[in-house]
């Protein structure tokens, strides 16, 4: 008997699922099942793809790949870049872990923008404070009095430091096995946590002697290191500012989840917290019940991003 496959095209591999854990350009790399990476080309009809991506691709010949499809999200992670074109960062992420540290200087209204991106998506965010190093131990006071505002709201925060690797153990049990995103400004030292966290690989971290300024970005890549117990960590570049896009206010205030209780006390249903009379959240704020830093931080994030 004839055997029908003969005259048909040889198909030498077949499709595979796969990781997006690192984007080159147009260029993607590929893990699979077994942990082996392949540099891959895409389809042109595939679409954005980022780290952290789920795809079914296969392998072509020369050792090189081709992606063909992207799996549903489970989570997704953008921001909002110049002239508010959406930039996307990560998708199906864990966490987030917010990292600030004492130099480059300690950014709260970053990480207010972060959490409204995290609440509103099913992200778990955590707040990394590095470098705790640099400070004698008034100045740690201070800094943990500063962001008890985080931690009585129900927010993990961490003081830690990778140049002594003090503070991290914690953070290695909550990671395991799942996906987390390191994210903050340029120079916070995400990638010297990750190089900590995961001794076997070498992310680039900033040489000493070139950190001088702000705006030095030593990580260009979002990139996807697997943990030895399992799961994973997203190296990001440091950014200036997270802009989020146009959105309700409803998903701001989603945010700012400890306002609640006191807005369903102000006297207007609508109300803004900036000067209506009858405003409770602006009388928690004046009584130290919630942050005046934080609702600072609404009233600026409402006005440039309130639809
Ligand atoms: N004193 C001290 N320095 C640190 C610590 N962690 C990182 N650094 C230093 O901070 C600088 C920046 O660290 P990186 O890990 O490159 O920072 P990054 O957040 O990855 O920066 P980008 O890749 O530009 O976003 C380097 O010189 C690190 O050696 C720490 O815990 N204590
Ligand atoms: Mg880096
Ligand atoms: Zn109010």
């Amino acid at each position: 008997m004839k055997d029908s496959n003969t005259s048909s095209p040889v198909v030498p591999y077949r499709q595979q699922r796969g990781t997006v854990i690192a984007h080159y350009g147009p260029l993607l790399d590929i893990e699979d099942n077994n942990g082996d990476i392949c540099r891959c080309t895409t389809r042109r009809s595939l679409g954005t793809v980022v780290c952290g991506d789920h795809v079914l691709w296969r392998r072509s010949r020369h050792g090189t790949g081709v992606v063909e499809k992207r799996l549903p999200r489970r989570t997704f992670l953008s921001r909002s870049g110049q002239r508010g074109k959406t930039k996307p960062v990560a998708a199906n992420i864990d966490h987030i872990i917010i990292v600030v540290a004492p130099s480059p200087g300690i950014n709260e209204e970053l990480v207010d923008h972060y959490l409204v991106a995290a609440e509103n998506t099913d992200i778990t965010p955590l707040i990394l404070i590095n470098k705790i190093d640099l400070l004698p131990e008034k100045k740690l006071l201070e800094l943990k009095q500063r962001f008890s505002c985080y931690s009585d709201i129900g927010y993990p925060v961490v003081f830690a430091s990778a140049k002594i690797t003090y503070g991290l153990s914690d953070l290695i049990r909550l990671m395991e096995g799942k996906i987390s995103i390191f994210s903050g400004e340029s120079g916070v030292g995400k990638s010297s946590l990750i190089n900590v966290l995961i001794p076997d690989i070498k992310a680039r971290v900033a040489n000493l002697s070139l950190t001088s300024g702000k705006g030095v970005h030593t990580t260009t890549t979002t990139h996807l290191y697997r943990l030895p117990k399992g799961g994973g960590i997203i190296d990001s570049p440091g950014v200036r500012a997270f802009g989020l896009e146009k959105m309700p206010v409803a998903r701001i205030s989603h945010g700012f989840a400890e306002f609640r209780e006191f807005a369903e006390h102000c006297r207007f249903r609508n109300c803004s917290h900036r000067n209506e009379p009858g405003c409770a959240v602006i009388t928690a704020a004046e009584e130290g019940s919630i942050s005046r830093l934080r609702l600072k931080h609404y009233h600026r994030m409402v006005a440039e991003y309130a639809l």
